[in-house]
């Protein structure tokens, strides 16, 4: 029995396209495959951009069955796509109104696959070219790759082109009207997906793509896939604090830099806090902690403003009530590497 291999395009009822590393005897490039069950019990559910192995071959009608599943080497979560290589977000500079905390929110969630991300701005021609300037220049302050683009006017398709012409996968993800399919249609005339106006007063979209699917674009020096995704409006936020602020490429470089002295910092201008408030950002990284902390029942997120009290020019740890029976000289030998949280909360050197 033949068994190819090949990746999984799109995801249809029960069925997976994929789409063969060597074509078939006829040429054949795509087959609509089912599932052998074993894939099932084993709880390997399938996604987009995954690679596998196909069987069951009848190659007249152009069916056969995923039998076996390659480990995948990144996950981003919504839209699910596997395999990805780049995520870009696309937002519109109007229509809808660009919504940074929206924005923030969907860049979150593409850094959570830990592969480089990237920013399209559409619908241009709706804004003044000094407002697409400065929300351009803003995003690169920010550490992204970023360009704008207008399917109407044209600007900056062809140099889009080039931007996503690179081989690998890329998931094109953002709220729901800002012209993800549109783009796609540009660059590729042939696909002709489904588009829709938007509407009502907040100009929003109408979910009008309702699955996700990986589309071929020609690349110098290999195959570039691009994923069309049904677009959505409050993409989830990390439970970890920790990893929100790793969400943040702007925070990340800071840190990486010169580490925040507290562990298990919420980086909000507390006394003595490397990052401080003053950078672009600040506010919108505030917004997600306090709905984190929300989310987690106000306790569990802790600030060293909570935790630390001034001693004339020095900080030092206020005592966890759980361990206010500790002795001074218990705090002191757990040092600044120690287990407890005031540990967790103590400046190097500063402990006592
Ligand atoms: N003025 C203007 N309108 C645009 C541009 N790009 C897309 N649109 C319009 O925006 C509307 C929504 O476009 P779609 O491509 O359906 O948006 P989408 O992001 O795929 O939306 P979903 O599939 O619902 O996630 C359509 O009416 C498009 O014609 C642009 O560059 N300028
Ligand atoms: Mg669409
Ligand atoms: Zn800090």
């Amino acid at each position: 029995m033949p068994v190819r291999a090949g990746r999984v395009l799109a995801l249809q009822a029960n069925f997976c396209r994929v789409r063969l590393d060597l074509p078939g005897p006829g040429g054949e490039t795509d087959l609509l495959c089912t599932r052998r069950t074993r894939l099932g019990k084993s709880g390997q559910a399938i996604c987009v951009g995954d690679r596998v192995t196909v069987d069951g071959i009848h190659w007249p009608d152009g069916r056969g069955a995923v039998a076996g599943l390659e480990p995948r080497h990144s996950l981003l979560m919504r839209p699910a796509v596997a395999n990805v290589d780049r995520v870009v977000v696309v937002v519109a500079l109007r229509e809808p109104e660009l919504d940074p905390l929206q924005l923030t929110r969907f860049l979150i969630t593409a850094e959570a696959t830990g592969r480089p991300v990237q920013l399209v701005f559409t619908k241009a021609d709706l804004h003044a070219p000094e407002a697409v300037a400065a929300w351009t220049g803003r995003a690169r302050g920010w550490g992204y790759p970023v360009r704008a683009i207008s399917i109407r006017s044209g600007q900056g398709l062809e140099d889009l082109r080039s931007f996503l012409a690179v081989p690998g996968i890329a998931v094109l993800c953002g709220p729901s009207g800002v012209g993800k399919s549109s783009l796609l249609n540009a660059l590729l005339p042939s696909l002709a997906l489904r588009t829709e106006a938007v509407s009502g007063r907040l100009r929003r979209g109408r979910h009008t793509t309702r699955h996700v699917e990986l589309f071929a674009l020609a690349g110098a020096g290999g195959e570039a896939l691009l994923a069309d995704s049904p677009g959505f409006n409050r993409p989830e936020l990390p439970a970890d604090p920790h990893a929100l602020a790793l969400a943040f490429p702007e925070l990340r470089r800071v840190l990486a830099a010169s580490p925040c002295r507290f562990r298990n910092c919420r980086h909000q201008g507390d006394p003595g806090c490397a990052i401080g408030t003053d950078w672009d950002r600040s506010d919108l990284y505030g917004q997600c902690l306090a709905e984190l902390e929300a989310r987690s029942g106000g306790g569990r997120v802790r600030s060293p403003a909570s935790g630390l009290r001034r001693r004339g020019d020095r900080l030092e740890p206020l005592l966890d009530p759980r361990l206010r029976r500790s002795s001074r000289r218990r705090l002191r030998q757990q040092g600044e590497d120690g287990d407890g949280v005031v540990a967790e909360l103590s400046p190097p050197g500063q402990a006592d």
